[in-house]
């Protein structure tokens, strides 16, 4: 029985005390990791290398070329490095089910004694032995950050720029409504920690697109779809256009960002065709739709504002079905506010 863990006090010290009692570690997060992933997940590697930990990171896709300005990137390794490695602990992070380590992995790595999640996601499942899931945290990077100041133990320089990239990338650069001034408070010690320039951890991060994906990006501005007055907002990326460009599926991501900021739109979506014949679908809002649970029609998942799903059908269909879907929740909503 799956259930959710989003009340009470987060269980720091339960967690702590693992970190005392075991030895060896295995961190992982999800497939396609992102900021957040990365950052929070080669935070906790140095902390818990810092207290003497044997620690190892398998990740089931390469660290993308962008994060690799973040101190130990190299030291995350493949699910093939498993092979008969069994950790005493293993730690999930950022991944609201366990399969989003990616299947094989999670098949393959597996702890001795305890499996820990730490999560942010609203839709994040508790399958861990110890889940510390906070909704309201910005990021799993500001968990990571509060679970470090709990042991009372100095946050090192390379961890800080970590933990700063992560919170960085999921509220985006400080802009969602997921930044509060705990995260500027948390964000400005960071910083001074870390003795890094905010500046160029942006530009490590954002600035360094390739003129392939530029390329792509006019190819699927060309098929934008305004409807519902303006509210809805609609993309769809081709395995054609991937080839046209020589870019691939990674280089959708990010475009449904592009499209969500035209003035009026409150749900975006961008579909792309996948090599299988399915179709990811990717989702924004700005706030009047719960897209994560439009994405949990479609089995998948994330938070209120971004969500993301997978449909087995082609492109097109699936479009028009999730363009019916959000109009759905968008009337659902609108009745909501007129009652
Ligand atoms: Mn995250």
């Amino acid at each position: 029985m799956k259930t959710l863990h989003t009340t009470g006090m987060p269980n720091y010290s339960t967690l702590l005390a693992v970190f005392d009692r075991y030895h060896s570690f295995a961190l992982s997060t999800h497939i396609n990791p992102d900021g957040d992933a990365i950052g929070s997940e080669l935070a906790l590697y140095t902390f818990l290398s810092e207290i003497g930990k044997s620690v190892k990171v398998f990740n089931t896709d390469a660290v993308p070329k962008n994060y690799k300005f973040l101190p130990g990137w190299d030291i995350i390794e493949g699910v093939n490095a498993v092979e008969t490695y069994r950790p005493e602990v293993l730690v999930v992070l950022d991944a609201s089910t366990l399969e989003r380590i990616g299947k094989p992995l999670s098949k393959t790595l597996l702890p001795i004694h305890k499996l820990v999640n730490i999560d942010h996601h609203a839709t994040a499942e508790a399958f861990g032995d110890i889940n510390l899931i906070m909704p309201a945290a910005s990021s799993t990077s500001e968990i990571v950050y509060k679970l470090i100041k709990h042991y009372q133990t100095p946050i090192g320089k390379a961890c800080a720029l970590c933990l700063y990239t992560g919170i960085m990338f999921d509220t985006g650069c400080f802009r969602y409504s997921n930044t509060t001034p705990e995260t500027h408070q948390i964000a400005a010690e960071l910083i001074e920690i870390g003795e890094f320039a905010p500046d160029e951890v942006y530009r490590n991060v954002y600035e360094q697109l390739p003129v392939a994906k530029l390329r792509l990006l006019s190819e699927v501005l060309r098929t934008l779809q305004v409807t519902n007055n303006g509210k809805i907002a609609s993309v769809y990326a081709t395995q054609e256009m991937l080839r046209k460009t020589g870019t691939n599926a990674d280089a959708v991501e990010g475009i449904v960002n592009q499209i969500q900021a035209i003035a009026g739109v409150e749900v975006a979506l961008c579909v792309s065709e996948m090599t299988d014949r399915s179709t990811k679908v990717s989702l924004r809002s700005q706030g009047h739709v719960d897209v994560s649970q439009l994405a949990a029609e479609f089995e998948g998942g994330g938070h209120a504002r971004a969500a993301g799903c997978r449909i087995v059908d082609h492109y097109l269909t699936a479009l028009t079905t999730l363009v019916q879907t959000a109009q759905r929740y968008m009337e659902q909503s609108s009745s909501k506010y007129t009652d």
